[in-house]
């Protein structure tokens, strides 16, 4: 199969009826944070029973069509000796894998921060192909206050993403393009909308720049909502309506989907938010599914706990997490069915 061909082969498994992606790839700084907010250790045992935990779930591949993973579990085994990437196809889960090295400082932008990773990252990708990754993701992040994000900050952030994106497509490779506005702050929604529209059109200029074939990228924003510190919250229709506003002006309808980020939301309001948006009556010409971390695992991590003996009901948890997720994408999830039985 060409490179063209292997990426829509890609989306279309990626896209697929019913399915979303779970974001697994937390890199070792904040897998460290996750995992202690439930008392649990991150050794490298740790993160490899509770990667493969996730990854054997049994029937989570009805719900989820792609994980992505951090280096370090492309390499490791589940249980019974699999290697994890190869164990997500026995589910007809697409294995993916998270790329870029992080934030570093913007100079002459007062403090602003861009995504770092360019360096080698062709080579890096022939590596990840190896080992069976399909898709890629790269994440920027945007943060809030009354003077940022400056223009320099949204054109550096868009150029680097274009050109990862670039370079992924170019090893046939479908790149999830993350650019993240944060959550944090007392900014309103209105802020919040008026932020991720000048970071979303200037990242499509670049790929437009970068000559990246949009049929084969998945975007993945934040919602637009309120500051985390703003009381009460919006309804889940508000917010849905004010980020499809956002996402009709600045996507092309050429973008095969979108699969949100959580970026901080309660599980229960990131599910609720993405129904709301799948039943707008407004048409939409993507896919509007999830590719959430926190809102997926943090029921899992609960119930686990770091304790092998919880292995079957962190399974449940996150099996009922993605289903209920799986609904939403339809516009077919109530609050009430967060109710029934795991
Ligand atoms: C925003 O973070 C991404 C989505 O997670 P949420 O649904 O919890 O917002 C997530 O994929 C993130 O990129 C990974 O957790 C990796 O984060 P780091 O900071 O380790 O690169």
């Amino acid at each position: 199969m060409d490179r063209i061909g292997q990426m829509e082969r890609t989306v279309e498994r990626l896209t697929s009826p019913g399915r979303g992606i779970l974001a697994a790839d937390e890199s070792y700084p904040t897998i460290t944070k996750r995992l202690s907010d439930h008392g649990i250790e991150s050794t490298e045992e740790n993160r490899r029973f509770y990667r493969s935990l996730l990854a054997t779930t049994p029937g989570i591949g009805e719900y989820v069509g792609g994980i992505i993973f951090f280096e370090e579990t492309l390499g490791q085994k589940t249980d019974d000796g699999e290697l994890i990437p190869a164990a997500c196809e026995k589910q007809d889960i697409v294995p993916g894998i998270k790329v870029d090295k992080g934030l570093t400082e913007l100079p002459g932008s007062g403090g602003e921060k861009v995504t770092q990773g360019l360096d080698n990252l062709g080579d890096r990708l022939d590596g990840y192909l190896e080992q069976g990754a399909l898709f890629t993701k790269w994440r920027n992040v945007y943060e809030i206050s009354a003077n940022t994000p400056g223009r320099q900050a949204i054109e550096a952030n868009a150029e680097v993403l274009a050109r990862y994106a670039a370079i992924a497509q170019s090893r046939g490779m479908v790149p999830i393009v993350e650019p993240e506005v944060l959550m944090d702050g007392d900014h309103d929604i209105e802020r919040c909308a008026e932020v991720t529209e000048a970071a979303q059109t200037a990242v499509f200029a670049a790929l437009r720049r970068h000559n990246v074939i949009l049929e084969c990228i998945i975007l993945k924003p934040n919602m637009v909502l309120p500051g985390k510190s703003q009381k009460p919250r919006p309804a889940p229709e508000v917010c849905a309506e004010a980020t499809l506003r956002v996402l009709r002006r600045t996507v092309p309808a050429a973008v095969p989907t979108i699969n949100f980020l959580s970026g901080g939301q309660t599980a229960e309001e990131a599910t609720a938010h993405l129904n709301a948006m799948n039943q707008s009556d407004k048409a939409n010409p993507w896919v509007l599914s999830f590719s959430y971390s926190r809102a997926l695992q943090n029921p899992v991590q609960e119930a686990w706990k770091g304790e092998s003996g919880n292995k079957e009901a962190a399974q449940k948890a996150f099996l009922k997490r993605a289903r209920l997720n799986s609904l939403a994408r339809d516009g077919r999830y109530d609050p009430s069915m967060e109710n029934d039985p795991a």
